[in-house]
């Protein structure tokens, strides 16, 4: 059986390494964004290691007298775990645990599985998770890795490790994650068919920074009792509820997994099926904590994730949220100068959420479209398909056809002509 990463209530050190262009300030920013995921992975921090570095050691990342210094430390703390801030390579975690056995090394891609792993829930989110710790895993597989994954209850409990073991793990591994993509398939499609009924219907998706408050705005709005917690990556799967901006305005909202910096490159593709809503979304909220020190860094996070995933043409309202932490009004000003087509709002408090919702009118209105259509009697269903999920402005009989004047989103006219043609 393989098992998963696992950090328990070990002591960690964390390590940050300042490249060229980057301030001291900078990376302890980072490193308290890095403390944070892990306690949410359960770690107890014991301290940080920061190195000033021009070029990066190819064996240790950090520098070579630097490294032993980190593993005296550990020693010393009674530290089991060491995270790196940065993307180390297979080989430079092999080394670590090749000089040190008792320590184990994850770098900041290797925690925020663990994470996923620990808040994966549904099938599908579980699925996922799995699906891109095999990826992460499958070339980080070295002898010591393996042992030492044993010896600290992760991948199975077989005596007499060799090469030969590893080479069976890894085909184990790979039999695994062809299952698992074949399994992802079949959600998807089955999440298609669900979204085919939806399509005609105004798509709105919650999305932004982990711990902004997008599962609590989408309670405020929707009345949806979703999971709110103060941790990293609370939410795993994505939630739609229908919502009436008002009477004629109907949207269907979704609150979905949050982005963070150098989030995994595998775990964003095997998430596709979750972030699909965001995908086919004809308007994204881009939510953003005010009082975050990091907002500007977090909206650029924002930005090139929807990049990555092709999303960075989808009409956006940007959402600064938590205003009530901030007292100074200067500080509010000066983020709404920022960002001055922002909505500001407390989804907590319920403050200014009547804005919002007329912005997403608003947006609704642009995105609306009129147009013109006349079928023959005999083309019923026809008929009846085109004025479903749109609003009928004029209904005209003559002698041998039917004419229409229907308002719509753009989705839905679309999909109503291309049945026409
Ligand atoms: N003060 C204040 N706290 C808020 C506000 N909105 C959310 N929070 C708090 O922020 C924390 C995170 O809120 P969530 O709604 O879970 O955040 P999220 O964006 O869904 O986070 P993930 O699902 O983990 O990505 C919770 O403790 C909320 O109570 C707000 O307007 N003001
Ligand atoms: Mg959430």
């Amino acid at each position: 059986m393989i098992e998963r990463n696992n950090v328990g209530q070990e002591k960690a050190l964390l390590v940050g390494v300042i490249q060229p262009g980057m301030t001291e300030s900078q990376i302890h920013e980072h490193l308290d964004e890095l403390e944070l995921l892990a306690e949410t992975a359960g770690a107890k921090i014991a301290g940080r290691i920061t190195q000033r570095v021009s070029k990066i050691n190819p064996a240790t990342f950090i520098g070579k007298g630097k490294a032993e210094e980190l593993l005296n430390q550990a020693k010393e703390l009674n530290v089991k775990l060491i995270v790196f801030d940065d993307e180390l390579s297979p080989g430079q975690i092999k080394n670590y645990h090749k000089i040190s056995e008792n320590v184990k090394v994850l770098d900041r891609s290797g925690l925020i599985l663990d994470i996923f792993q620990k808040h994966a829930k549904t099938k599908e989110a579980r699925t996922q998770v799995d699906l891109a710790y095999m990826e992460y895993l499958l070339p980080r597989l070295t002898r010591q890795w393996t042992h030492l994954e044993r010896q600290m209850g992760g991948i199975g409990t077989r005596a007499g490790m060799g090469e030969t073991q590893i080479e069976i793990d890894r085909r184990l591994i790979r039999t695994r994650i062809s299952k698992l993509k074949k399994e992802l398939t079949r959600i998807e499609k089955e999440r298609d068919t669900q979204s085919y009924r939806r399509q005609s219907e105004f798509r709105v998706s919650l999305v932004g920074y982990t711990n902004a408050g997008k599962s609590t705005l989408f309670k405020a709005l929707t009345g949806s009792d979703v999971y709110i917690q103060d941790q990293l990556f609370a939410t795993l799967d994505t939630t739609v509820r229908q919502l009436k901006i008002d009477e004629s305005h109907p949207i269907l909202l979704s609150d979905t997994v949050g982005f963070i910096r150098k989030l995994p490159h595998n775990l964003v593709a095997s998430f596709k099926s979750t972030l699909k809503e965001v995908l086919e979304a004809d308007l994204i909220l881009v939510m953003l904590d005010i009082s975050s020190s990091q907002i500007e860094d977090h909206f650029q996070t924002i930005e090139n994730v929807l990049k990555d995933m092709g999303a960075q043409e989808i009409p956006q309202i940007l959402v600064l949220n938590k205003v009530d932490l901030l007292t100074d009004g200067n500080m509010i000003e000066k983020r709404q100068r920022e960002f001055p087509d922002a909505v500001t709002v407390s989804a907590k408090q319920h403050l200014r959420l009547s804005e919002l919702k007329s912005r997403i009118l608003g947006k609704m209105e642009e995105n609306f479209q009129t147009i013109d259509l006349e079928f023959p009697y005999d083309q019923g269903k026809t008929i009846a398909h085109a004025q479903e999920g749109v609003e009928v402005l004029k209904r005209e009989y003559e002698e041998d056809r039917v004419k229409l004047k229907i308002r719509g989103s753009q989705s839905r006219i679309n999909q109503i002509l291309s049945a026409v043609e």
